[in-house]
């Protein structure tokens, strides 16, 4: 049976990661992989996550099963943190998934119940998950354009253009912040204006939001999601606590799905709870269980927010210092849309080729497409990359 197997293939990201382990090379830098590192390199463990984790273990007197949405515990507070009470809470079917891509994977296999011959409409680019998964359940996909690669800033007419001939009951997938691997965002009014163009083209968008408080702040980074879930009558939702809480080996995500009414909430629930069920039955709790533990206490979240906005603050000092770096090295503004890009990524705009210029030369990673980990960069680094980006002739 297994002979018959065909490779699939790898995961680039994943792969770079590992050809990164592999340089021997001491000046190696790493923009590869989304993870938060600090200036000495270390993904580290949040002060309240390890706080919540100790009390957790004190505690936690069993840990028998869960149900099959998760603890609903979890579901509040992911629902408050992301929504805000933008919908009302009788809307919302929510259940816990391993990570955010647990949330993806389940909200695409929700669309196929529902609507098998529906189109996910995906930014170009996006992560590659994205459209990965949905081949995988061979669900139909179309591109709408997203990336201006002269200006690095979002081509907002020809995404207008393309999302303005997305037929009835099509899925569009939108990226809540932070977009992954561009960083380029929308402005707050070229987001209604989608929101108007997709509710007249009867649309049903499915936010994808892994970034909440790497960008603006907790809450300017929900406002997109916040807007498009008070918009329309059904809304996906799948969010992330890997990259906000540093729990990413946890699998920690949550999928809310808004039904049109309150009436259909039940019918939405109990489907992802069947979902889950055929998955893995119960969805994975240590990581929801942290979640849950700092947001429902004022210190803790307190703490929290603190370390979060010095992450945040951490990597748009950054961008900035790279942006005036490029800025005196080229006596331009060539680069300025660095500083103007948000969240850990942002897509340089240059050939393959020149992307394994900088790491054949340099031993600086970055996936193929240009994208580049800004947190993978410290104070020191930061002038080694610009110069190594003007060397190159880029
Ligand atoms: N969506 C996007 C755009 C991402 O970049 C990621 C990666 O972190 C995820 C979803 C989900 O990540 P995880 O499954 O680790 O929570
Ligand atoms: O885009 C990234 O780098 C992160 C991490 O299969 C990631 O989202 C990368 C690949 C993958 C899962 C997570």
């Amino acid at each position: 049976m297994l002979e018959n197997l065909i490779a699939q293939p790898a995961d680039k990201i994943l792969a770079l990661m590992a050809a990164y382990k592999a340089d021997p090379r001491d000046t190696k830098v790493d923009l590869g992989v989304g993870v938060y590192k600090d200036a000495s390199g270390n993904t580290p463990v949040m002060r309240a996550v390890k706080e919540a984790e100790r009390r957790i273990l004190a505690d936690q007197s069993s840990k028998s099963y869960t149900g099959l949405a998760g603890d609903p515990a979890f579901s509040d507070a992911m629902i408050d943190l992301v929504l805000d009470g933008a919908v009302a809470r009788d809307r919302i079917a929510a259940v816990a998934t391993p990570g955010g891509t647990g949330a993806i994977r389940q909200a695409l296999e929700l669309i196929k119940m529902a609507a098998p011959d529906a189109t996910v409409w995906l930014s170009n680019p996006t992560w590659p998950n994205h459209p990965s998964i949905i081949k995988y359940l061979g669900m139909k996909m179309f591109e709408y354009r997203y990336f201006d690669s002269e200006t690095r800033g979002v081509d907002f007419a020809g995404l207008i253009e393309d999302l303005g001939t997305v037929p009835a009951g099509d899925v569009v997938l939108i990226h809540g912040c932070c977009h992954n691997p561009t960083g380029a965002n929308l402005t707050a009014e070229q987001l209604s204006e989608v929101i108007a163009l997709l509710k007249s083209r009867g649309a049903i968008p499915l936010v994808d939001i892994a970034y909440q408080g790497f960008g603006d702040g907790l809450d300017d980074d929900a406002q997109a999601t916040r807007a498009i879930a008070s918009s329309f009558d059904e809304v996906l939702i799948a969010a992330s606590c890997s990259k906000n809480f540093g729990i990413y080996r946890e699998r920690t995500g949550i999928l809310m799905a808004i039904s049109a009414t309150a009436e259909g909430q039940p019918l939405t629930q109990q489907t992802l709870a069947f979902l889950n069920r055929q998955n893995y039955s119960f969805p994975p709790d240590h990581g929801a269980r942290v979640v849950t533990t700092i947001l429902t206490d004022p210190e803790l979240r307190a703490d929290w927010e603190a370390e979060l906005e010095e992450t945040r603050n951490g990597m748009l000092a950054l961008r900035q210092q790279l942006a005036d770096e490029l800025k005196r090295l080229t006596n331009s503004d060539r680069f300025s849309f660095l500083a103007d890009h948000r969240g850990m990524f942002s897509r340089l705009g240059t050939t393959p080729e020149m992307v394994e210029k900088l790491r054949a030369d340099h031993g600086i990673y970055m996936v193929g497409d240009s994208r580049m980990n800004i947190a993978g960069l410290n104070a020191k680094t930061v002038p080694i990359l610009a110069k190594a980006i003007v060397d190159a002739g880029i």
